[in-house]
């Protein structure tokens, strides 16, 4: 009973509105516009909810949490950063002298710096293209067991992420989409660097660009907001379709977020977000890699899950020349780490973002 209710009531949503309304417009027209059409139901509500309110983003951590109204724009920049600090097997910390005692070489620091461009774009009312192109910096520290020590860097476009969010339901309330993404190999799976072990090494996993496969990003994100409170819970999935030119693809990855914001005033927010991250080993192995040599080029030391607590600000200049802009930061830190290991635990992360929509 309720699965029809269900089904009934998603047909209902999203079933183009033009089918009420006639107009004289050739077939193909009609076509395109039923394609571009906006739900009958989606667009009566969407007009009685504003869009200017710090709290209508969520946290800027988040990616694919809102859409935006038919022919809206929205352009997008966030700096991340994360700091990996320590090596780490199952739950356990361990040292670099017992890391050395397995491998002759051994990583004990990476950084890792992004430069994101986002754009979005309403399609229709429910639905919204979107699209991050990434730039990305990578450092890791290491020591070998002789008692030297070096550093390997890495940087470059990284893989270009565009999806469609398709609003499923809402209401005053309630807010339902999918998110259905695709990952491009943008990113260089080839990149090296002068190590102990000669000049312009392969670097190992985890400091390539990029995955070097076509990736799916299926997902689900429902928000929900009432007077100065809202809150969202997304899942997202990174499905590795195949493997790449160097005979191996990334494990797949899981992520579950939720997130509660309180707004403060008319144009700040603050929230408090945690996230669940499940990520598998690599399949296959690049050829050009020594596993033996080094964890981080063994393909089955990869895999890990961790859990994230997170807090930040959302803030939208309420008036004057920069009304609309939105500039917004969340710092977090694991609460939890489980590691295929040795391998390099997270210490601390944040991400800083500028948003304008018009
Ligand atoms: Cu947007």
């Amino acid at each position: 009973m309720l699965k029809k209710f269900l089904i009934a009531l998603l047909v209902f949503t999203l079933m183009p509105n033009q089918i009420w309304s006639h107009s004289e417009k050739s077939d193909a027209e009609k076509d395109f516009s039923i394609w571009k059409g906006k739900s009958y139901l989606g667009g009566l509500i969407n007009r009685a909810n504003p869009f200017s309110s710090p709290d209508s983003h969520a946290p800027i951590g988040v990616m694919g949490d809102h859409l935006h109204k038919q022919g809206e724009v929205m352009f997008s920049y966030r700096y991340m950063y994360m700091d990996m600090d320590g090596n780490r097997d199952g739950h356990d910390s361990v040292s670099i002298k017992r890391v050395l005692r397995e491998f002759p070489v051994a990583p004990f620091v990476m950084q890792m710096h992004m430069h994101m461009i986002g754009m979005m774009y309403g399609l229709t009312d429910d639905i919204t293209l979107a699209t991050m192109i990434p730039f990305v910096l990578k450092s890791m520290d290491h020591k070998t067991r002789m008692g030297g020590r070096f550093k390997t860097r890495a940087e470059g476009l990284g893989d270009i992420k565009t999806s469609a969010l398709i609003r499923l339901w809402k209401n005053e309330v309630h807010d339902i989409h999918l998110n259905a993404g695709v990952s491009l190999p943008s990113g260089e799976i080839d990149e090296t660097d002068n190590t102990p072990a000669g000049r312009r090494t392969k670097l190992p996993y985890p400091m390539q660009l990029g995955s070097g496969t076509v990736d799916l990003l299926p997902g689900i994100t429902y928000s929900g907001r009432v007077n100065d409170w809202s809150w969202g819970l997304q899942g997202l999935a990174n499905i590795r379709l195949g493997r790449n030119d160097n005979d191996y693809s990334l494990g797949n990855e899981w992520t579950v977020t939720s997130w509660l914001t309180r707004k403060i005033c008319r144009y700040l927010s603050a929230s408090g977000r945690l996230e669940f991250k499940n990520w598998e080993n690599v399949d296959g192995a690049d050829p050009d890699l020594k596993p033996a040599l080094i964890p981080t080029a063994d393909p089955d030391l990869r895999g890990g899950k961790r859990l994230d607590a997170l807090i930040g600000l959302n803030y939208i200049v309420p008036e004057g020349r920069l009304a609309g802009n939105r500039v917004a930061v969340e710092f977090g830190a694991p609460l939890f780490q489980s590691l295929q290991g040795p391998q390099l635990g997270v210490d601390w992360f944040f991400t800083v973002g500028w948003q304008l929509a018009f």
